[in-house]
């Protein structure tokens, strides 16, 4: 088994600080990922944290600080259930470093994407209870983990929008798929934020602090920052870029495995699609011809407005190469953009494009994968 009770087969990008993803068949079992497939996105040492000594602070713009165990988080607020997908603003870099390189960040496959049912206290309530001042307009998350990446090392943390942050989604979760949360993914307890990148989801939550500005964190002020082209990383100090938040609109294939051989004939493709805060996934185009003409699959039910929508559909494919694209539609009437080349950014992030898929078709050859 792979650390951190991962399967087998994960692809392991970096061992310390761990970072890993599924293949993208293993996305496709079921809704909610499973822990053991699930990906694990660090940027410093994956800390140990014993739950019964650990509290939670609460300060800043706020009438009554608050500092919480466990236990009184657990009985003070009303338990929520949200089924959320989380998704790294990496996902999918390999294909933007295909177009240019991208030097000093892991290029995440197809993987860095998972849903889990998340079960906490809302931080709305949490918030509430705090009293925060009128002048609050961000709430900051802090976390003990070190990141070796900035200069001097840092740790981990970030921030959202007050509007956000008590819109009643946001949880501060300490269960996973009905288990409690693992240290791999943030236990004793992390934050989620539905539909938002997933460096904002902060794990190892130790500190919320509501203030005037948003947090000036490396993760917050200076990484996860959307670049020019033809912007130098390396000289972008903090607040460069468009500072990266809400999901766009996206979808991908997910099986048959990318690369593998299939016998002529019909084929079934599944995968997800993903709509941005606020819209739903509206439809599901699959095209055999680069896009000339599409096909519409079929999307099953949605589970709720912060989850991945799988959809289906069976391609009859005949002896040869074979390049399958999926694009998906909002309830807006937008899609996504075509290729990689149109949105290379310096950090490689938000890779939003039409999921691809390369087969084999040849008779007689099954689930092999192509060298
Ligand atoms: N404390 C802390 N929180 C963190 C991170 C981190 O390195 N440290 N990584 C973030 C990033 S970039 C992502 S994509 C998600 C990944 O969550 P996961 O490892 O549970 O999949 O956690 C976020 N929260
Ligand atoms: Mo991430």
């Amino acid at each position: 088994m792979t650390k951190w009770n991962k399967r087998d087969g994960m692809l392991v990008h970096e061992e310390e600080p761990f970072n890993a993803e599924p293949p993208t068949c293993a996305l496709a079992e079921q809704m909610l990922t499973p822990l053991d497939a699930f990906y694990s996105r660090n940027h410093g040492q994956i800390p140990q944290i014993d739950a019964a000594t650990w509290r939670l602070v609460v300060d800043g713009l706020v009438e009554r600080p608050l500092r919480l165990s466990l236990q009184e988080l657990r009985s003070r607020f009303p338990e929520r259930e949200v089924i959320a997908t989380l998704q790294c603003a990496g996902n999918r870099r390999a294909e933007l470093i295909q177009v240019r390189d991208i030097p000093g960040e892991d290029p995440w496959g197809s993987g860095a994407i998972s849903t889990a049912s998340w079960i906490g206290a809302s931080l709305a309530d949490v918030l509430a209870e705090a009293g925060p001042r009128a002048e609050v307009a961000h709430v900051c998350f802090a976390a003990p983990d070190v990141a070796q990446e900035t200069d001097p090392p840092q740790p981990f943390g970030g921030s959202i929008p007050m509007a956000k942050a008590t819109a009643g989604e946001v949880l501060l979760a300490w269960a996973m798929n009905g288990r409690p949360l693992p240290a791999a993914h943030g236990g004793p307890l992390r934050v989620i934020v539905p539909g938002w990148i997933g460096a904002r989801s902060v794990k190892w939550l130790e500190r919320i602090t509501a203030r005037a500005e948003p947090s000036d964190n490396y993760f917050q002020a200076v990484a996860y920052r959307m670049l020019p082209p033809g912007a130098d990383p390396s000289r972008c100090g903090p607040g460069s870029g468009i500072s990266l938040g809400p999901l766009a609109l996206t979808c991908d294939i997910l099986r048959p495995e990318h690369g593998s051989r299939v016998p002529p004939g019909p084929v079934e493709i599944t995968g997800y699609a993903l709509a941005g805060d606020g819209r739903s996934v509206a439809r599901v185009d699959v095209s055999l011809d680069a896009g000339r003409t599409w096909t519409q699959a079929r999307l099953d039910t949605p589970v709720g407005p912060w989850a991945w929508q799988y959809w289906r559909t069976t391609v009859v494919l005949s002896e040869g190469e074979a390049d399958i694209v999926a694009r998906a539609w909002d309830s807006a009437g937008t899609t996504q953009p075509e290729s990689p080349a149109t949105l290379w950014n310096p950090k490689g992030y938000a890779n939003t494009t039409w999921g691809r898929l390369h087969l084999t078709c040849r008779l007689g050859g099954s689930g092999e994968k192509r060298q």
